[in-house]
């Protein structure tokens, strides 16, 4: 990922101000899903380390956090609605502080994405409407096939509201300096705005109106606990990600980001491209005037590389940089970019589950790694 441009003359790595926090420089580490949380869903001591490793990063935005058991959808992904789990985010929080970095927690609602392992007493997951996702669900006995989810009745979406506001509660007992709301990637509240996914035909659905009142009521009960400047939001708008699909994405975010300017937000952090996958956009849809829509600063995430990130910023198209597999094998990643040195690849047998150090924590930084050589 060396760069061909100047990378000492980029802002990248100078200092910014983002709502009242100031962040040691532009690249932000983003929400990477590692299973590895202990028992009741619990982050612990390991988990600590991870992060404290990674604490560089101007922000470091915490792994998908179910904010209620109902929320999750993959084994041995960490939660934040219990005081045990409040107890062990707290060593996460303290870690990073002390490191002198700073991080939001990514509160998660899955949806359909789960399967009755997953959930207490093997209940259906819930979903907007009962359309079952093609794909399979990651158990504790491996993966399994999604079922059709149980379509929410109206009058039960008020209390994943309130369960979006107690997990904000459970974020700010932990230390965490904000947190981010996971709006993308074909979960909850991206099955709520799809036209893929949402059938209802009460409040929640039908018209492009309906279908962002979910997410609207989650970022107004999320931001009355943080206050706005605290609290950021993930888009995917053209990721199928998860079997998510919607007839008018450009009709449907255009609309969702002209209603979020009322909140004043932190940032609006935008999956460009189909996750993980590639960087393609379908046409009719343009991350530029996306960007131009919203009025805040525009975290940009999915493939870059640091040239990429360079030429962004000096076209003025994002304000923060947000690199996601990188990080997983160099936890210095934002000393390695600034000085040139080379990049280190976690194989995918790493990315997911474990309970060691191994393919987690033990990835050195360069330094050290020069100095062993
Ligand atoms: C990869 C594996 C499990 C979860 C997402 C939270 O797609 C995820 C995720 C990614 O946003």
């Amino acid at each position: 990922m060396g760069s061909d441009l100047p990378v000492a003359a980029s802002d990248l790595f100078q200092p910014v101000r983002v709502g009242d926090l100031t962040l040691a420089n532009r690249i932000v580490m983003a929400p990477l899903t590692r299973a590895r949380a202990g028992p009741g869903d619990v982050p612990g001591p390991l988990n600590a380390t991870y992060y404290r490793q990674r604490a560089s990063a101007g922000l470091i935005i915490s792994e998908a956090t179910q904010i209620s058991p109902q929320g999750k959808g993959y084994a041995f992904t960490p939660g934040i609605y219990s005081d045990a789990q409040v107890e062990g985010w707290k060593l996460v929080t303290a870690a990073v502080h002390a490191a002198g970095g700073h991080i939001f927690a990514q509160l998660w609602h899955v949806g359909r994405i789960s399967h009755p392992d997953l959930q207490e007493n093997g209940r259906l997951p819930v979903a907007p409407s009962a359309v079952r996702a093609n794909g399979q669900a990651f158990t504790e006995s491996g993966f399994q096939p999604f079922v059709t989810p149980r379509a929410l009745e109206t009058e039960e979406i008020a209390a994943i509201v309130a369960d979006y506001a107690h997990a904000s509660v459970c974020a700010r007992r932990a230390g965490f300096d904000g947190v981010e709301i996971h709006a993308a990637n074909g979960y909850l509240i991206d099955q709520f705005l799809r036209d893929g996914t949402n059938l209802r035909s009460d409040r929640y659905g039908g018209s492009i109106e309906n279908r962002v009142r979910f997410a609207l009521e989650v970022v107004a009960a999320v931001t009355e606990v943080w206050g706005p400047s605290r609290v950021g939001i993930r888009l995917a708008p053209v990721s199928p990600a998860n079997d998510i699909a919607d007839s008018d994405p450009w009709g449907l975010f255009s609309h969702l980001v002209g209603e979020l300017n009322r909140f004043g937000l932190a940032y609006l952090h935008c999956v460009e491209g189909h996750t993980t996958v590639s960087r393609a956009v379908p046409e009719g849809f343009d991350f530029a005037r996306l960007r131009a829509l919203f009025r805040g600063l525009y975290m940009a995430n999915n493939g870059y590389t640091l040239d990429l990130a360079l030429a962004a910023r000096r076209q003025g198209l994002i304000d923060l940089i947000c690199f996601g597999r990188p990080f997983l094998a160099n936890p210095d990643l934002v000393a390695r970019l600034a000085n040139g040195w080379p990049l280190a690849e976690a194989p995918r047998a790493t990315w997911y589950g474990g309970s060691g150090a191994e393919g987690y924590t033990d990835w050195p930084a360069h330094a050290a790694d020069a100095a062993a050589a």
